[in-house]
C-alpha cells in the first residue's frame, strides 16, 4: 500500500510558543491567544489543584523517608505536578498508564496504595501492585521501553475493538533512545491509540536538553512520524489537562496517536543520590520556582473566589493524612522471603535460574541451621 493524501498525516510543525491557558502569574491567558480552547470548568480546576497539593506533600514525605533510610532511592517529581496530575486526571479508569520511575505521584493519583507503590524503591518487589487492577503498568527504569509496551498494548486493544487509550510518559533524555523512535514510529504506522507525554524537565541526570538534540523542540519530532504534535506549558495544569483530554478522545475514537511535549523543570536532584549544584545554576532553579504549577493555579482560583480557607484546610488535612499513612506503612518491617526473587521471571524457569535458586536455598538453609555463610 502506498501513501495517499488520506493516509499521510499533515506536515504541520507544532507552535514554537508553548500552549498555555493560565500564565505563570495565575492570570487566564487572553482569549485570542488560547487557539480556540476554553479553560476547563472551575470544578475540574479545583480538583487538579487538590490532587497536585496532596501529591506534592506525598512526594515530600517519600524524600524525607529516603533520607531516613526507609527507602533506598526516590526520583522526585516536585515541580512537575501539572504534567503528572494534569495527564492522569484526563484519563478514564479504563485507559492504561505506562509510567517511568519519575512518575510515582501519577501512579499514586491513579489509586495505587502507597505501600504497594513504594515497594520497588524500598528494595522489595519491583512492581508491588496488580497492574490489571489499576490499569497501570510497572514503572519502567530502562529508558523508553515503556513506549513500546504502550504502543503494543494499545494496538492489541484496537484489534479487539476495545475503545481504550494508553498513555506513555517519557523523559526528554529518553527520547534519544532507539526504543523511543520505534515506539513513535510504530504508533504512527499502526495508528495506535497512544498518547506520548514527553516531560521535558530540561535534564537527563546532569545532561541538559541542549546536549540531547539540535531540534527546535522535542514536539517537532511528531511531524516526522506523521503524528500530531503539541508543545505545552507543562507547569500549567489547565493546559496539560485540555490537550491530553483532546488527544485521548482522538485516540479512543480511532484518530491515532499524539505526541505532547510538556515543558517543565525538575526542581529536586535527579534522585537522592545526585548533587545538581555540580551542573546547574541556582538562578535557573529560582527562575523556575516563579513558574510553580501549584502557586499559579492557587492564584487563579483565589482570584475567581473558587477557593477559601475551609477548602485549604480540608486539602491540608488530606495531605497530612496521606503523609501519616505513608509513614505508618513504611515504618513497618515486612517479612520478606528472599526466594521470591525468582518468582515471575520466566513462565517456565530456565536451568541457569534454577541453579541460582537452589544455591540460594542451600545457603539460606545453612543459615537457618545456625551455620555461617562466608
Ligand atoms: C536504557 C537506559 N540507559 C541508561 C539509563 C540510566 N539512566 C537512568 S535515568 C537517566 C536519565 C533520563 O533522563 P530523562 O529521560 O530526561 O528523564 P528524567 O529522569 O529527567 O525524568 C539515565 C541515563 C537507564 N535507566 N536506562
Ligand atoms: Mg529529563
Amino acid at each position: 500500500m502506498s501513501l495517499t493524501e488520506e493516509t499521510r498525516a499533515p506536515a504541520v510543525l507544532p507552535d514554537a510558543e508553548a500552549f498555555s491557558l493560565i500564565d505563570a502569574g495565575g492570570a487566564a491567558v487572553p482569549e485570542k491567544q488560547r487557539r480556540g480552547y476554553d479553560l476547563p470548568d472551575i470544578d475540574v480546576l479545583k480538583e487538579l489543584y487538590r490532587r497536585m497539593v496532596i501529591a506534592r506533600r506525598w512526594d515530600t514525605q517519600v524524600t524525607a523517608l529516603t533520607r531516613q533510610g526507609r527507602l533506598s532511592t526516590y526520583p522526585s517529581a516536585r515541580g512537575q505536578e501539572a504534567s503528572e496530575i494534569g495527564t492522569v486526571a484526563a484519563m478514564q479508569d479504563t485507559d492504561w498508564l505506562f509510567p517511568t520511575y519519575r512518575d510515582s505521584i501519577a501512579v499514586w493519583s491513579r489509586g495505587v496504595p502507597t505501600a504497594e507503590l513504594l515497594s520497588g524503591f524500598r528494595g522489595d518487589w519491583h512492581c508491588g501492585w496488580d497492574p490489571n487492577e489499576h490499569r497501570t503498568a510497572p514503572q519502567a527504569t530502562p529508558l523508553a521501553t515503556q513506549t513500546l509496551h504502550a504502543v503494543g498494548f494499545a494496538t492489541a486493544a484496537k484489534l479487539k475493538n476495545d475503545p481504550i487509550a494508553t498513555v506513555a510518559f517519557i523523559g526528554d533524555g529518553a527520547t534519544s533512545e532507539g526504543d523511543a523512535h520505534e515506539g513513535f514510529n510504530f504508533a504512527g504506522v499502526w495508528q495506535a491509540p497512544t498518547v506520548f507525554v514527553i516531560q521535558n524537565n530540561q535534564y537527563a541526570i546532569s545532561v541538559p536538553i541542549a546536549k540531547q538534540t539540535r531540534a527546535r523542540m522535542l514536539a517537532d519530532r511528531a511531524v516526522g512520524y506523521g503524528i500530531p504534535g503539541y508543545h505545552v506549558d507543562g507547569n500549567d495544569a489547565a493546559a496539560v489537562y485540555t490537550i491530553v483530554s483532546e488527544a485521548l478522545e482522538r485516540a479512543r475514537s480511532g484518530g491515532g496517536p499524539t505526541i505532547i511535549e510538556c515543558l517543565t523543570y525538575r526542581m529536586e536532584p535527579h534522585t537522592n543520590s545526585d548533587d545538581p549544584s555540580r551542573y546547574r545554576d541556582a538562578e535557573d532553579v529560582a527562575a523556575w520556582k516563579d513558574k510553580d504549577p501549584i502557586d499559579r493555579l492557587e492564584k487563579y482560583l483565589t482570584a475567581q473566589d473558587a477557593i477559601d480557607d475551609a477548602l485549604r484546610e480540608e486539602i491540608a488535612k488530606e495531605s497530612e493524612d496521606a503523609a501519616a499513612a505513608m509513614r505508618d506503612a513504611m515504618n513497618a518491617e515486612p517479612a520478606l522471603d528472599p526466594m521470591e526473587l525468582f518468582e515471575h521471571v520466566y513462565n517456565a524457569p530456565r536451568p541457569a535460574l534454577l541453579e541460582q535458586r537452589n544455591a540460594l536455598k542451600a545457603e539460606l538453609d545453612e543459615i537457618s541451621d545456625g551455620g555461617r555463610v562466608n
